[in-house]
């Protein structure tokens, strides 16, 4: 197996503009990474994953980047850039970058070349085309973040696609140009050492012969059918995993964006040599049925079983995968699987059990290891993110839903709960910066930081440090075959995981209510390795789990 090193490691994002703000603009920033890398370090991180962090004109905060070889001046220079790498390697942590290959923004050289006229050498850059027979967009192609994917430009007559806003215009992969212009900023990086990349919406850059339009089925649906998962997209993959990523010790983590675990082989297989390993959206929208504020489901325990065993079985042994529970795109981990309220340290500690005791690459999001929740924004002026915007706008324009009920929304799934300031300590701010940050703090900052946690042997930090470090002790966390026990137990997820001799037990309470697990194994026997209480309760053939318990035994080894 290649590169076993990012296997057993802890992947943790960070999202730069809101971790911390050396300089007291309200912007977070690298050299206030470097002040935190002690802090990652005892975290026990492995990998750090940084957003983007190149130039950008921020339409969405740096996944429009304006030059992929320049540092974003708001988060510093190429010199600090330098130094926290080598400041983390220092440490035996490794750090990717987040490349965003499918766009770029209308600000780029690339683009504002090709904007001048129809036979600019930088025009096949991108995707142009000639209005529809009405006059209006080539076709029905609807944009991520609202509207319609095709945007007029008024010199030539023509139109071009973006997938997410306007000012991200997709580039055109087919162009062999286009392909080198990313491949060499790659290699930018790589050779300054970086180990790796995440790769935004990667399954994207591909596009389907002739743009024909999408039916009229579901969002996610169009997302697989008809703008992932394109033609020559996997020609395209192997062509950087040969030229580029393979020539570094250096990994590929994909956005899974509109990847199932039917075809997901086709892009991780160890034996395609594409990509390293990708998480998928099956966790992360579990309760998102076509898209965000749309129609919710309510969570399903038993749903979210069989999307980790149906993919499960899909890679086994041929490919790995990434897992991961929120990131800055999702709200709250916490406020969305959990309990955010009464049991809101057991169901953080308890989600994080699930998490690392999955098979793959444990990926961690920034605030997460003390439990950061949701923030509610009061108006509509304290909304920041472009996707929260671009609905709001459109659906009150349109009378869809009141400005109140649009707001509630946003507050429920919008991607600016998971991007408020980190919460470092009790101090303004959160500690994050003496400045009013870019995006407001959440006011339980003074109930809920790091300062407050490292204090306490009982919280949420400590507990995370504590697992990170014994995940790497025993193979069967990462590796292990599973054995589900309670398959249809709606409030308990319980499995047994084998490799080699060694044999672990997970018990989860996915409930406000004590429940009671049967067990046929010898439990007189078993170590508990983690437990988010204090007690467990058990007797030879049962344990009782309080709400949102979460235990790891170690069972004897098998013969
Ligand atoms: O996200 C891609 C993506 O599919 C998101 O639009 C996601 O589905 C959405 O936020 C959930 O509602 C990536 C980045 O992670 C995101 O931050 C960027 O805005 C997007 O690509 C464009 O680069
Ligand atoms: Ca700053």
């Amino acid at each position: 197996m290649k590169l076993s090193w990012f296997k057993k490691g802890t992947i943790y994002q960070i999202y730069p503009r809101s971790f911390n703000d050396s300089n007291n603009d309200g912007i977070g920033d690298l050299r206030g990474i470097i002040e935190k890398l002690d802090y990652l370090e005892h975290l026990n991180i492995d990998i750090l994953w940084l957003s983007p962090i190149f130039s950008s004109p921020n339409d969405d905060n740096g996944y429009d980047i304006s030059d992929y070889c320049s540092i974003m001046p708001e988060f510093g220079t190429m010199d600090d850039f330098d130094e926290l790498l080598r400041e983390t390697h220092k440490r035996g942590m490794r750090l990717i970058l987040d490349l965003v290959a499918n766009h770029c923004s209308d600000e780029h050289m690339w683009f504002e070349e090709a904007k001048k006229s129809k036979d600019n050498p930088y025009r096949d850059y991108f995707h142009w085309r000639k209005p529809s027979a009405d006059g209006g967009p080539p076709n029905n192609w609807k944009s991520f973040f609202g509207g319609s994917a095709w945007e007029y430009d008024s010199a030539s007559g023509e139109y071009y696609l973006h997938l997410f806003t306007k000012k991200q215009p997709d580039l055109n992969w087919k162009n062999p140009k286009v392909r080198k212009e990313i491949f060499d900023a790659m290699r930018f990086w790589l050779d300054k050492g970086v180990d790796g990349f995440r790769m935004d919406v990667i399954p994207l850059i591909s596009k389907r012969e002739g743009y024909p339009n999408a039916p009229d089925v579901g969002f996610r649906k169009i997302i697989e059918d008809v703008y992932a998962n394109g033609p020559n997209l996997h020609e395209y993959l192997r062509e950087m995993n040969d030229k580029v990523i393979s020539q570094y010790d250096a990994f590929s983590l994909a956005e899974g964006v509109g990847i199932d675990h039917n075809n997901a082989g086709l892009y991780i297989d160890y034996d395609r040599k594409e990509l390293d390993m990708l998480y998928h959206f099956d966790i992360l929208e579990c309760t998102i049925v076509n898209g965000k504020f749309e129609e919710a489901s309510p969570f399903d325990l038993i749903n979210m079983k069989n999307i980790f065993k149906k993919w499960r079985d899909a890679v086994h042994q041929k490919g790995w995968l990434a897992n991961a529970m929120g990131n800055h795109d999702f709200a709250r981990m916490v406020s969305r699987f959990g309990n955010d309220k009464e049991y809101w340290a057991a169901s953080s500690k308890m989600l994080l059990i699930m998490q690392a005791t999955q098979n793959g690459t444990l990926n961690i999001y920034q605030g997460d290891e003390i439990g950061m929740t949701n923030i509610v924004l009061e108006s509509i002026d304290e909304v920041k993110d472009v996707q929260s915007l671009n609905f709001y706008n459109e659906n009150i324009e349109n009378e869809k839903y009141s400005k109140q009920l649009a707001l509630e929304m946003i507050n429920r799934e919008g991607r600016d709960n998971a991007r408020t300031p980190m919460q470092w300590n009790d101090e303004i701010n959160g500690g994050f910066s003496m400045h009013d940050p870019w995006l407001k703090a959440n006011p339980n900052y003074d109930k809920i930081n790091v300062e407050l946690q490292q204090n306490d042997p009982n919280s949420i930090l400590n507990f995370y440090r504590n697992l990170l470090k014994i995940r790497k002790q025993y193979d069967a966390f990462v590796f292990g075959d599973f054995e589900e026990l309670e398959y249809n137990n709606p409030s308990l997820y319980v499995y047994k995981k084998v490799f080699g001799g060694e044999q672990i037990m997970v018990l989860l309470n996915f409930s406000n209510i004590t429940n009671t697990c049967t067990i046929q194994e010898e439990i007189n026997t078993a170590i508990v390795l983690i437990n988010n209480y204090d007690t467990l309760t058990a007797d030879q053939k049962s344990i009782n789990l309080e709400p949102y318990q979460g235990v790891v035994l170690k069972l004897k080894n098998k013969a």
